[in-house]
């Protein structure tokens, strides 16, 4: 049977990482087969990619060149690592995915739609997460979460005004796609989270059983 594909989203500091590794930990105790990713990441293109896009020096990164890159990453990515694991049958958790690319490049930097539209289905020909969970939390929080851990990437440079639109942005995504995007109070404990985290996921694994004996 096809696998899953399970993508998490938010803005900077969020809890993506820690709620990614909770759900990797629960699902793996039920014996299920796990894979987890990230964006831009993944592969070794992907890294590479990652360490020039997130570089702090490169602050005058023109936004197409942005745009491009984080395209490019996504492209190898998919085909690379997310296409053969659904084939497998695994239950892939990614860090980050195509909705990132809309919040950022969109809202953020203010990109045309339709760049954004044909590098979607050039990177990844329309193949969309099964369930997102997007964290939802303040700027504000995200950030100073994201900085107390001592470590800046480039976008975490950027005004909160910024941070701002792309959080305003990824709960637009979500209301426009309801039944793919589920969006979680991220300005909880990281348990209170994990269990709402897990009942999303939970109920995604019920309506694949659910079909599967149809
Ligand atoms: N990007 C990415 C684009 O612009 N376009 C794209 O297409 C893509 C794919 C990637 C950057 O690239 C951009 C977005 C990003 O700027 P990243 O490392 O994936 O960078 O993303 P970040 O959001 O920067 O990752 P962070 O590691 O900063 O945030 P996480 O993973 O959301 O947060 P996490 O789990 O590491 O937690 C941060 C801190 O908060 C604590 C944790 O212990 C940790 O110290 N924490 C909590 N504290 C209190 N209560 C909770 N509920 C907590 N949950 C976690």
């Amino acid at each position: 049977m096809r696998g899953l594909f399970i993508s998490f989203e938010g803005i900077e500091g969020c809890g993506k990482t820690t709620q990614l590794k909770r759900a990797q930990r629960c699902l793996e105790e039920r014996g299920l087969p796990v894979l987890v990713t990230r964006e831009p990441g993944g592969t070794a293109v992907g890294e590479a990619v990652r360490g020039v896009v997130l570089e702090p020096l490169h602050v005058g990164m023109a936004p197409a060149a942005e745009l491009l890159l984080y395209a490019a990453a996504r492209a190898q990515h998919v085909a690379e690592v997310i296409r053969p694991a659904l084939h497998d049958g695994r239950i892939i958790l990614c860090d980050r995915y195509a909705d990132s690319t809309a919040a950022y490049q969109g809202a953020g930097r203010g990109l045309p739609a339709e760049w954004l539209d044909t590098l979607h289905a050039i990177a990844t020909s329309g193949l969309d997460p099964d369930l997102t969970v997007l964290l939802d939390l303040s700027a504000a929080v995200g950030l100073e979460r994201a900085r107390a851990r001592g470590l800046y990437d480039r976008l975490e440079h950027e005004a909160i005004a910024f941070h701002d639109r792309v959080r305003e942005a990824f709960l637009r995504l979500a209301a426009e796609a309801p039944k793919r995007i589920k969006v979680v109070d991220a300005d909880q404990s990281i348990d209170a989270v994990a269990a709402e985290v897990r009942g999303h996921i939970d109920a995604l694994l019920s309506r694949r059983q659910g079909a599967a004996k149809k």
